[in-house]
């Protein structure tokens, strides 16, 4: 039965498949995307298959049955091509899991360590946290009264030359904290005795920076107030933070000074961790180191807060975190702790 010649549209059309079947046995996948790409460009209701049998209509009546099976012939193949694609991309990753050495170290981003003040800040509040103070936290940038005024610095009384900061505004003064007491004096005019709080963090000072001063580093201050608060409770306090701190056997000393803030005041000597008192550098030979002061809050400070200085009293203490750092790690370059610097930072790993 002699063959009817195919007609120069179909005899194309068949060329073509033939074409794009080669181009489909042919395709890969190596990542999702390429695959995404063959779905859609190829077996997808807009791809090239679809788009064949769109054509059926142009294709001569009596030539349609080989046009639609030679379509649907390429169709199954180009299906068995994106399983079989679809089926090795899911056993490649598979496969680069499975074959993935989980024991292997990864590139090595090196574990960080906690910073050396951060380890310190933690440990005084735990210390604290022990004997009933909570943990409060306030501004940074502080507004005249909470920062001097409210603590007994009235404006140009020369103490605030010794707390000299950096001045957001001025009349009325916005400026960086220079102390946490104001922290202290927010919980005071928000709390009703009696109350217990500590207050860490960042404080600013216009300080030149050196070795031994920094206009940013970290202070902790405490407040206790309630009725008949004595200097003899915040001795005792004091004593059993130095020994928590510095070790058992460590000694404290009060010297009397003077802060706007309190009355009595004392600055804060514990002996030296380094030579257990008997003299070295670090102490200057005098078996003592100072790492803050203290007092009975000054009358003053509870009324402008709001609190009857005849009904309670408190007593209140700050230390420099820095300063407690450098002797508790023999640091003796308060910029260390600024420079990220990887090789002082990763003596802390682990500890
Ligand atoms: C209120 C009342 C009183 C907090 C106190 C000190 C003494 C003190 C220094 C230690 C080292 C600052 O970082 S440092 O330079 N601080 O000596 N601070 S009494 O007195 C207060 C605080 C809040 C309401």
């Amino acid at each position: 039965m002699e063959e009817t010649p195919l007609s120069i549209y179909l005899e194309i059309m068949l060329e073509q498949i033939k074409k794009i079947e080669e181009q489909i046995e042919k395709a890969t996948a190596q990542t999702k995307e390429e695959l995404e790409a063959f779905r859609v460009g190829v077996v997808g209701r807009k791809g090239i298959i679809a788009d064949l049998f769109s054509k059926m209509k142009e294709v001569a009546p009596e030539e349609r049955k080989t046009f639609g099976q030679t379509v649907n012939a390429l169709k199954n193949a180009a299906q068995e091509k994106f399983d079989e694609l679809q089926t090795a991309l899911e056993d490649l990753q598979a496969d680069d899991i499975n074959h993935h050495d989980l024991t292997l170290p990864n590139i090595p981003n090196e574990m960080g360590a906690v910073h050396p003040i951060t380890k310190v800040r933690e440990e005084i509040n735990r210390i604290f946290e022990r004997i009933g103070f909570n943990i409060s936290e306030g501004p940074e940038v502080e507004d005249d009264w909470h920062n001097f005024s409210a603590l007994n610095f009235p404006p140009n009384h020369p103490a605030r030359e010794m707390q000299d900061t950096f001045f957001i505004e001025k009349d009325p003064d916005i400026a960086l904290r220079t102390h946490t007491s104001s922290v202290q004096v927010r919980v005071m005019e928000n709390q009703k005795p009696p109350f217990r709080t500590l207050s860490p963090g960042r404080v600013y000072r216009n300080e030149t920076i050196s070795a031994r001063a920094h206009c940013i580093f970290h202070q902790v201050e405490g407040l206790y107030v309630d009725k008949n608060v004595s200097f003899k409770d915040l001795k005792d306090t004091l004593y059993y933070f130095a020994k928590e701190f510095f070790g058992p056997n460590t000694k404290i000393r009060l010297r009397p000074s003077y802060f706007p803030f309190t009355e009595p005041s004392a600055e804060l000597d514990v002996s030296c961790s380094v030579c257990g008192g008997k003299g070295c550098n670090i102490c200057k030979y005098s078996g003592w180191v100072e790492i803050g002061g203290c007092g009975m809050v000054d009358p003053n400070v509870l009324k402008a807060s709001g609190i009857d200085p005849e009904e309670y009293t408190g007593f209140a203490f700050g230390m420099g975190i820095e300063r407690m750092t450098m002797l508790k790690y023999k640091i003796n370059d308060l910029r260390l702790f600024t420079e990220n610097d990887l090789r002082f930072l990763g003596q802390f790993k682990g500890l």
